[in-house]
């Protein structure tokens, strides 16, 4: 045990060193293009070739021996939203899991209900009424909820609202309003509770997004746009996190959904309704925790929706509404939640 501990080390000072010498030589004489760059390139493909064929080793393995959940004891999870549909069941099912589940919505009522329940059953709970999208209010109430609670150690972002209206229709107030509770309000939460992660190297932030966010729908343009933000936005924190090894262990979860029965607006249709419809919150939720703790980077509910709308958007325009009508998605009615 100890000897491999030593031998781990040794091979990272090396590979340190090794990097120093690359970058103050090797690179500027690579760049210089010609002969001298051969070397280098032959072991750069090697690593790329080793890389992938050990990644995708693992991937099959995963298949059959799937990664063992992490424990939420001891974990203090944020759900914004918290008061209906998914947050509902998210916080519900996360403090049965142990861990302890802080609730933000701006219905007071119902958010004291969800917490009053959640301690019924023994959870730990406390719950806050707030505006997301007022962002002094969102940095202050994490100061000081960082000062008399424990730290937040998971953020799950997932209040929305949704607006279905040809944008000829829409007023101007609630596009800026849909854009800030669905785009700009997941910034404020994430730069409030983010820092403290980073001190700590350790923390989980999770978005609940929508299929809207991979691919577009007719009558809820604001939406799409900000749904295709919340995606730059989470790709992009995944990415600026991973590639500074002191936030490696800070991880994200983007969650997809194709509908669910939340009762917020009647469920969209489509050619195949009979066989797929909507997914109950409780079992979505569940689905959702279980991704989580298995760190997995996306989820996608039902499985193979995002797989098939990233296959479809690799297709040329014209061979991707020659899908699009077959599949012949639709919302129906008009309806603006803001
Ligand atoms: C993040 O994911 C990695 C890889 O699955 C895992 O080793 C690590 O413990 C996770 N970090 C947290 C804070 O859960
Ligand atoms: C974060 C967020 O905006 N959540 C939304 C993601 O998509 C679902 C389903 O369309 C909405 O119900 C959520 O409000």
């Amino acid at each position: 045990m100890h000897r491999s501990t030593a031998l781990v080390r040794f091979i990272g000072s090396v590979a340190r060193k090794f990097r120093t010498i690359e970058e103050v030589w090797i690179l500027p004489w690579w760049g210089s293009g010609g002969l001298a760059a051969i070397p280098l390139w032959t072991l750069d493909s090697f690593v790329l070739v080793v890389k992938l064929f050990s990644t995708c080793t693992i991937a099959v393995a995963r298949v059959f021996i799937p990664p063992v959940m992490k424990s939420l004891h001891g974990e203090t999870v944020l759900i914004t939203g918290a008061a209906g549909g998914i947050g509902r069941e998210l916080a519900l099912q996360f403090a049965e899991l142990g861990a302890t589940v802080i609730c933000w919505d701006k219905d007071a009522r119902r958010n004291n209900a969800l917490v009053n329940e959640i301690r019924q059953k023994d959870g730990e709970s406390y719950g806050f009424t707030i505006d997301i999208t007022a962002r002094e209010q969102v940095a202050s109430l994490a100061q000081m909820m960082q000062r008399q609670l424990s730290e937040v150690s998971m953020v799950v972002c997932n209040a929305g609202a949704v607006t279905c209206l040809p944008i000829t229709h829409l007023h101007q107030d609630s596009i800026a309003k849909l854009i800030e509770i669905n785009l700009l309000a997941h910034f404020w939460v994430i730069q409030a509770f983010l820092p403290n992660m980073v001190d700590r190297r350790y923390g989980h932030i999770i978005s609940i997004n929508s299929s809207a966010g991979l691919m577009p729908y007719a009558d809820m343009i604001p939406y799409c746009a900000a749904k295709f933000g919340l995606k730059g936005l989470m790709d992009s924190i995944t990415e600026e996190l991973r590639l500074d090894t002191w936030t490696k262990n800070i991880n994200t979860t983007s969650v997809y959904l194709a509908s669910v029965a939340t009762g917020f607006y009647p469920p969209p249709t489509h050619r195949f309704t009979s066989w797929y419809s909507e997914i109950q919150p409780k079992d979505a939720a569940k689905i959702i925790i279980d991704g989580i703790r298995k760190n997995y980077k996306e989820i996608s509910i039902p499985v193979f929706m995002k797989s098939l709308i990233d296959l479809n958007n690799l297709m040329p325009y014209r061979i991707r509404i020659i899908f699009t009508d077959f599949f012949n998605f639709r919302h129906r009615g008009w309806f603006c939640f803001c």
